[in-house]
């Protein structure tokens, strides 16, 4: 019997700019306003996947790495509530072309490999906070960050001993 994971592609962010995000962070909301992600989990999904047998996952990977684009920047200037999931994001006033065009590839890759796609359209989005189910006083702006988009990750979410952790799998370079 072949072994399930449960994936998904993302941008990861780089180290400095994980630390600048959670130094910002931690003066810009207050403790009741939702619970931290972890520094290291922060990321911003291009497709979930959910539970991937490993035949599927070597097919998607196969898949990944064929696309071919160039990278992009990405200018983290839009901050949002969304309190039915309860999350707090970090993310984009206009998408970039690149991005939403690596995203549309690995989700039509995705939903052809039968990883059930939802059809709400893509939110490019970093979760700052979760567990956010009240109304929350949102910062009027963020400090501008610019990411530079040079690869993209498969990661694993797992949940163990009370937390969850997202592994990175595999990456794929934008040229
Ligand atoms: P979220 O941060 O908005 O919750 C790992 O769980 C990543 O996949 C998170 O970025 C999460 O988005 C996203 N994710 C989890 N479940 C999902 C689903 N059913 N559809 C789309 N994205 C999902």
């Amino acid at each position: 019997m072949s072994s399930s994971r449960r994936l998904f592609f993302a941008l990861p962010l780089p180290d400095s700019l994980q630390q600048q995000v959670i130094r910002w962070r931690a003066g810009a909301f207050a403790p009741q306003d939702g619970r931290p992600v972890a520094a290291a989990n922060l990321h911003l999904t291009l497709a979930f996947l959910g539970e991937v047998s490993s035949q599927k996952e070597a097919a998607l990977k196969r898949l990944a790495g064929r696309i071919s684009q160039p990278g992009f920047s990405l200018q983290l200037d839009d901050l949002g509530h969304w309190p039915r999931p309860g999350v707090v994001w970090l993310g984009c006033k206009r998408a970039p072309r690149g991005l939403l065009q690596l995203a549309e590839m690995l989700r039509s890759q995705a939903a052809r490999s039968g990883c059930y796609q939802s059809p709400l359209p893509f939110h490019p989005h970093i979760t700052l906070l979760r567990a956010a189910v009240r109304p929350v006083a949102l910062p009027p702006a963020t400090p501008g960050w610019s990411l530079p988009v040079t690869h993209f990750s498969l990661y694993q979410s797992s949940f163990d001993n009370g937390r969850t952790r997202y592994h990175p799998l595999e990456q794929w370079a934008l040229s």
